[in-house]
Order: C-alpha cells, then sequence, then structure tokens
C-alpha cells in the first residue's frame, strides 16, 4: 500500500467515524431545540379586531383573502367554536378583558365598565403590568380604555385626518340610520388610516421593546372591520361583487321575532348584499395586511420563540343572512362565534385546530397560567393550556352568550350538538341542532322528542349568575315590541 492509499484509507475511516457522530449532533440539537422550554415570562402579543367574523381562509372562507391571518393561525392552535360572552364591542370587551361574565360584572350595556363596580379590579394588561411586564397599546383594545393598564397608550384616533377627509359630506348616504352601512375606498396608502397607523405604532413598540430585556404586553387593537367600511382603494379593487358568492341558506322555521333584531343602533339592510359584503371584506383584507406588518416584525426580531401571540375578535357578524340580518347583537351562532387563535412559543401544536367549545373569558386565565402567574380570585373562565398542550384532549364544557333587546335578556348556551337560547322568563325559547343546523334556521324548543335535551340545557343555563337589573339605556329604539309568533 502506498502513501496515498494509506492517506484515502484514512480520509475514509474519519469520514466513516465523524460523519455518523456530526448527523447525530445535529438530530440531537434539532430535537432539544424543538423541545425547549417555554420562556418562563414571555411576552404577550394581544391582537383584537373589531366586529370581524370568521369569514377568514384559515376558517374555510375562501371568498375572503387574509393570507397573514392565515400565517398567524398556522402557527397557532386555531379554536373553531370560540364565543363571545356578549355580541357586542363594550360588554364583550369588558368581560375577556376583566375575566368576569357580563351579567357576574353588571357591564351588560355599551359603556358601562367593571372597574365602576369593582375599583380594585386589574384588567388583563393592567394584572400583567402588576407584575413586571411592560404594557402598551394602540387603537380599540379596551372598548373605554382603561389608563391603569398600560404604561403607555395611544388611542390612535379611529380615523385619520385623510378619512375624515373622505368620509365628509357623505353623511347623506347614512338616510336610513345613524349607522346605516356605508363605505368608501379610500384614496390614501395604509399608513395615513387609523389602523395603519395601529400597526405601524405596534411595529415601532416591538422593535422598541425586543431589546429590553422586560417581558412586555403589547395590545394591537384594530377597529376595521367596523363600519364605516373605509379602506385605501387597492383592497376595494380586490373584491368586485362578482368575487362573493350569492348566499343560499334555508328558509326560517319557527325562529321568534326577538332573536331576529340587531337594529340597535339603527343598522339598515343595504340595497345590494354582494356589494356590501364585498366593501367588508375589502376591511378584512386590509386589516389583515395591517396584521402582516406584525408578523414581519415579530420574523425578524425573531420574537416568535418568547412571544405568546393572541388573536381573536369581540364577536361574530351578519352578512345578510336570515333573511337579511346585518351587523350584531343576535344570539345565533354567527354572531356569538368569534375567530380565535393562540401561538404558543415552542408548541409542537402549530397549525392544528381543537373543536374545545370555549369562551372568551378563558383568554384572561389562560395567558395568567402560560405565564405562571397567579390566578385573580375573581376570573370565572378557564385555563385554555390544557387544549394548547393537545387540541385534542378531553374538553367537554359550554359557551354562554347574552344579549338584550327591547329589554328582554336574550341567553344563549353551545354545547357540542346544540345551541339554546331563553329571552327573559318566558319570552321565546329556540333550540338548533348545530350538527343538522348550523347556521340557525330551525327553532326545535317546541318539539316534543326534543323535551329532555332542553331540560338538561335549561339547567345548564340556569347555573351562570344573572343580572337583577336591566339598564332602561339598553333597550332597542327602533326594534319592534317582541312577539312570540314566528316570522312569515
Ligand atoms: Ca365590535
Amino acid at each position: 500500500m502506498n502513501l496515498l492509499a494509506v492517506r484515502a484509507l484514512r480520509w475514509e475511516w474519519l469520514l466513516a467515524i465523524c460523519l455518523p457522530l456530526l448527523l447525530a449532533a445535529i438530530v440531537v440539537n434539532a430535537s432539544a431545540a424543538s423541545a425547549a422550554p417555554a420562556p418562563s415570562r414571555p411576552n404577550v402579543l394581544f391582537i383584537v379586531v373589531d366586529d370581524l367574523c370568521a369569514d377568514l381562509g384559515a376558517f374555510g372562507v375562501a371568498a375572503a383573502r387574509t393570507p397573514n391571518l392565515d400565517r398567524l393561525v398556522a402557527r397557532s392552535v386555531k379554536f373553531d367554536r370560540a364565543y363571545c360572552q356578549f355580541p357586542l364591542c363594550s360588554p364583550s370587551r369588558e368581560s375577556f378583558l376583566s375575566g368576569r361574565r357580563p351579567e357576574s360584572s353588571g357591564a351588560i350595556q355599551q359603556g358601562r365598565t367593571v372597574r365602576s363596580v369593582q375599583p380594585d379590579l386589574a384588567y388583563l394588561p393592567g394584572y400583567f403590568r402588576s407584575h413586571g411586564w411592560y404594557t402598551a397599546a394602540y387603537g380599540k383594545v379596551f372598548h373605554k380604555n382603561d389608563l391603569a393598564s398600560w404604561d403607555r397608550y395611544d388611542e390612535a384616533a379611529p380615523i385619520s385626518p385623510q378619512e375624515k377627509a373622505a368620509l365628509k359630506g357623505r353623511a347623506a348616504t347614512r338616510q336610513q340610520g345613524e349607522n346605516a352601512p356605508e363605505w368608501l375606498a379610500l384614496d390614501c396608502e395604509d399608513a395615513d388610516t387609523g389602523d395603519g397607523i395601529v400597526a405601524r405604532g405596534v411595529a415601532a413598540l416591538l422593535r422598541e421593546r425586543a431589546a429590553s430585556g422586560q417581558p412586555f404586553f403589547l395590545g394591537a387593537g384594530f377597529r376595521k372591520p367596523h363600519l364605516p367600511w373605509t379602506a385605501p382603494k387597492k383592497y376595494f379593487a380586490q373584491f368586485p361583487r362578482t368575487a362573493i358568492p350569492p348566499l343560499r341558506e334555508p328558509p326560517l322555521r319557527d325562529v321568534p321575532l326577538i332573536a331576529l333584531q340587531t337594529d340597535l343602533f339603527g343598522i339598515a339592510p343595504p340595497a345590494d348584499r354582494e356589494e356590501a359584503v364585498a366593501a367588508y371584506y375589502a376591511c378584512v383584507a386590509f386589516i389583515d395586511a395591517q396584521v402582516g406588518l406584525l408578523l414581519a416584525e415579530l420574523d425578524q426580531l425573531k420574537l416568535w420563540d418568547k412571544t405568546i401571540v393572541v388573536f381573536l375578535s369581540d364577536h361574530g357578524y351578519h352578512l345578510g343572512d336570515h333573511g337579511g340580518l346585518w351587523a350584531k347583537l343576535t344570539d345565533f351562532e354567527r354572531c356569538a362565534r368569534v375567530p380565535l387563535a393562540i401561538a404558543v412559543p415552542h408548541t409542537k401544536n402549530a397549525g392544528r385546530t381543537t373543536a374545545g367549545i370555549v369562551e372568551s373569558l378563558d383568554l384572561y386565565p389562560t395567558l395568567v397560567d402560560l405565564c405562571g402567574l397567579p390566578r385573580p380570585a375573581w376570573l370565572e373562565g378557564r385555563s385554555l393550556a390544557p387544549l394548547l398542550a393537545d387540541p385534542a384532549a378531553p374538553w367537554d364544557h359550554a359557551a354562554f352568550t347574552t344579549t338584550i333587546h327591547e329589554g328582554v335578556i336574550g341567553r344563549s348556551v353551545r354545547t357540542d350538538r346544540w345551541r339554546y337560547t331563553e329571552w327573559g322568563d318566558a319570552v321565546a325559547t329556540e333550540l338548533y341542532d348545530q350538527v343538522a343546523d348550523p347556521g340557525n334556521y330551525h327553532n326545535l324548543a317546541a318539539d316534543p322528542a326534543r323535551a329532555a335535551e332542553i331540560l338538561v340545557l335549561k339547567k345548564l343555563l340556569a347555573q351562570n349568575p344573572r343580572t337583577a337589573e336591566i339598564p332602561a339605556d339598553a333597550q332597542s329604539p327602533r326594534a319592534a315590541k317582541p312577539k312570540k309568533k314566528s316570522p312569515p
């Protein structure tokens, strides 16, 4: 064997011994990274969108164009059956930010705060602040902001000067009511809009706080697709009227009139449903792009490994369904249901969906749990940590949603199979089979064959605290008197 051959043999030996060791080291390293423990004091990025129903690509609605929200959901555990506690901005947010049910706290109307009846209560961001997190927000996180919750807060005007100028003089289009659906394609850039300012403000906060060493809780409160539906014109260009599939729905059967009211604020139906839905979807696509800025910042700053990202809406939204319902305030599945996704650092469950029935109310105990903080005594929700650890984990719970029409309170409970609603003590009841009738068109409450199920659901509903007082100004100004009979 000559010298060259000996050298070649040595190299072969070296390769034969070292390569497997090297590969093994890489594999061990990779698995160690995937099993890395979650940070003990993670950051929280809390993204809340106003009036956004679950019409999103990631939630199975192809007509909506939401690549960024879809990407966020793909990094998260998706909650397919999440429900708000009251389908209206203020009571819904008061509930999930305080951790209390609307009827426990009494915050069951627009503008009434839990803080006003429980002055020492810490809202969710305030609780994190009291435990050493830096808390800051832009936009509409609270309906009525709680200054004590934040180290820094910027309301970021609901509409920018550019939007205001564009909308000026258009009040004539609101003849049907103060908040009749109104939309407008804006001739401005994203950065010149209220929500564009929110996204850029929070992105700047992420950059500023990433290097601070102090954990942060940042709130991004986007105001669209709340009315008026304004967004830069490039988003409207994505949604010609023909991009919206026509609505095909079954006829309403035995649905009581009181359940079919959404007009607390004078919402008037638009003349052309598809045109209006296109405007709503344009605003959703606009918000999607703003969320995209935040995701890009999380990428750039490598924050995913130390940041819990929560994405939710305050309630669902009707888009001309049920024979012409618009907006919010019903107890139907479409209005009670909210899109919810939670991305947790180092999760092995990214992109998985849970069918567990959960409530917006659960967010406070969930975040407290994930961040290792003591659970405040007043919380009424439950931690979703078991579902984040295993989306298929056993989970036998119900969700409760309350609304008010004409001074009559509508209490609804959603179980795995049913949605059951009671209006007042005996004004009307509804029962929908969520398997056979997911959209809630056929009320089975009078079906004698369902008496046993109704008894169980009635007991379940009665377990929740009930408010003794329904505020006089919680009555609908335009709604017809509630009637027991069904609509034609
Ligand atoms: Ca809202």
